[in-house]
């Protein structure tokens, strides 16, 4: 039985036990629900850079914010299909298209991303985007054109988001993850951590994901990247025990969900990134950039999968599985 009433208190027991116990734990049930040679891979791709009308405190991408980050309408639908293709032909098995939109509109862009979609499915690739807030109607606009996934982070808990974000909600990202399951696509959320947040902010988030009606099927953990220009570009950089216990006590109380080293490991060495996989991370992004942002180049990942002996899970393995039973 996959558990969805967690509580705060359960969760931070979880959070705040030794961290050898809670490493070992968390590698228990890793092996219970999944493969633990098994990491997904997948790609970023920027489709519309930059000029973003959100003030979230960590984004490059935000307009108000004086960054380096180089303003891009949104790309050609074929420029996109070739990323895509060089992704795959890396071993990518999903592909996220993200846009630095606070919201979808319905206008000639959508369309165009509608088509993206599209291209990117046919080719046998997860295809994954992340677009900002979406109506009911938009959500199934993608799903019939072929979106497995949609990312859309909760960020942090409840009590410390107005202190990152002040154009939308809490209550407004909710209402998108609700209107992606409701159409049917697999959810992808998670968040930051290193902004400033308490412990206490942490578990909170965590236990949000943990109580939704279903847990989300991915849950990517980032560590901030601080960028010069935006309000967080002093962070200090997390230690590598919080990573791992945040990715520890996401696998424990969403043993089925994949959970995603995401950003910030261009500052992990390969030994730290190991006991994120230990800890239960089944998931990269990979490729030289993440959306802005540097990232490890395909090559060194593979070295790694090698030295690790990881290997990359093939596309819709959930799927083929949902079918097979
Ligand atoms: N605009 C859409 C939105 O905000 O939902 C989609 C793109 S947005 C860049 C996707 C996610 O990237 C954010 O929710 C945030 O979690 C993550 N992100 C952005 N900047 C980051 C940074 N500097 N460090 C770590 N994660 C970051
Ligand atoms: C997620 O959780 N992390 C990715 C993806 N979802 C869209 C984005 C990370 C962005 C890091 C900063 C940048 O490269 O701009
Ligand atoms: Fe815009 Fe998304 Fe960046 Fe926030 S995180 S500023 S919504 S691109």
């Amino acid at each position: 039985m996959i558990k969805t009433d967690w509580t705060r208190e359960e969760i931070s027991e979880i959070y705040h036990t030794p961290v050898l116990e809670l490493i070992y734990k968390a590698a228990t049930v890793h092996r219970e629900f999944n493969d633990a040679q098994e990491v997904q891979v997948c790609t970023l791709l920027s489709v519309k850079t930059g000029g973003c009308p959100e003030d979230c405190a960590y984004c490059p991408q935000a307009a108000r914010y004086h960054t380096d980050v180089k303003v891009h309408k949104l790309m050609e639908v074929e420029e996109v299909i070739g990323k895509a293709l060089e992704a795959k032909e890396a071993g990518s098995t999903r592909f996220c298209m993200g846009a630095a939109w606070r919201e979808v509109r319905d206008n000639r862009d959508f369309d165009k991303v509608l088509e993206m979609v599209k291209g990117v499915s046919t080719m046998g690739m997860e295809v994954c985007c992340t677009l900002g807030m979406l109506t009911h109607e938009q959500a199934n606009k993608l799903k019939e054109a072929g979106l497995y996934a949609y990312n859309h982070n909760l960020d942090t808990s409840e009590e410390f988001y107005g202190d990152v974000i002040t154009t939308r909600t809490y209550k407004d990202r909710l209402e998108t993850l609700e209107n992606v399951r409701g159409a049917k696509i697999s959810v992808c959320s998670g968040g930051i951590i290193g902004m400033g947040e308490k412990e206490g902010d942490r578990i909170g988030m965590l236990h949000t994901l943990a109580t939704l009606p279903e847990h989300p099927e991915s849950v990517p953990v980032n560590a901030l990247v601080p960028v010069e220009g935006t309000p967080l570009e002093d962070q200090e950089k997390v230690s590598v025990w919080e990573m791992v216990r945040m990715i520890a006590t996401a696998r424990i109380i969403m043993p089925k969900a994949m959970v995603r080293l995401s950003a910030g490991r261009v500052r992990m060495t390969l030994e730290e990134q190991a006991l994120c996989f230990l800890a239960g991370a089944n998931s990269i992004f990979a490729g030289d950039k993440l959306l802005t942002t540097p990232n490890p180049a395909y090559i060194q990942d593979k070295e790694m999968f090698q030295a690790l002996n990881l290997r990359p899970r093939e596309a819709y393995k959930n799927l083929a599985r949902a079918t097979v039973s």
